[in-house]
């Protein structure tokens, strides 16, 4: 049985709401967890490995917010930077800082993210892969993972998902996507699985 643990985080920024944590409230099921991370580096990290320890998953999928994206991307690749401008919820900046000193320069996901975007598009939301999760919160959560990971069969990466409607009075003239269809979206990788 697989046993899964979704993941979103909670809201940053500018933004009073995330929308991969809206998704993951939204999402139950007998073999899944789910959890809304903290947008701050150490935390963020701290507590996806204890919830991995925790529940012991086959499968790890993190959830987060991309402003200006139309589509549901899984990513490709997570890098060993933090580089972002902008601070995390704990007021810390980081610039040009590895996340692992001596770490690999990158991981790929190991889920099936082909399959994921076929599927999405199949049922009619759009979907593509991505080949950057960036260098903030997300793609240093993926990283951790993915080392955390490296030497298990789980199956671990990460998903950015668009701003939802709710969120385009924030963000005025940056495309939006209904919650459902996010929500639906996930609901199909999780049936891909
Ligand atoms: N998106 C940010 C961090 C949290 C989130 O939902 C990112 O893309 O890094």
């Amino acid at each position: 049985m697989t046993k899964v643990l979704l993941t979103g985080f909670e809201p940053f920024g500018k933004a009073t709401q995330n929308p991969s944590g809206e998704i993951v409230k939204q999402i139950r099921g007998d073999n899944i967890v789910t959890a809304i991370l903290p947008v701050a580096y150490a935390q963020s990290a701290q507590r996806l490995l204890e919830l991995i320890a925790e529940h012991n998953p086959n499968v790890v999928i993190c959830l987060g917010q991309a402003e200006g994206r139309t589509q549901i991307t899984p990513e490709r690749i997570a890098i060993n930077l933090d580089d972002a401008r902008l601070a995390d919820n704990d007021g810390v900046t980081r610039i040009d800082q590895p996340i692992l000193v001596g770490g690999p320069v990158a991981y790929e996901s190991t889920l099936p993210i082909k399959e994921f975007v076929t599927a999405i598009t199949a049922a009619g939301v759009p979907a593509a892969v991505s080949l950057s999760a960036g260098a903030f919160l997300c793609n240093h959560i993926f990283y951790v993972a993915q080392d955390a990971l490296k030497d298990t069969k789980v199956h671990s990466g990460f998903v950015h998902v668009p701003l939802m409607d709710e969120q385009a009075g924030e963000f005025p003239g940056l495309p939006t996507m209904p919650l459902d269809q996010m929500v639906k979206a996930v609901r199909t990788m999780l049936e891909v699985l």
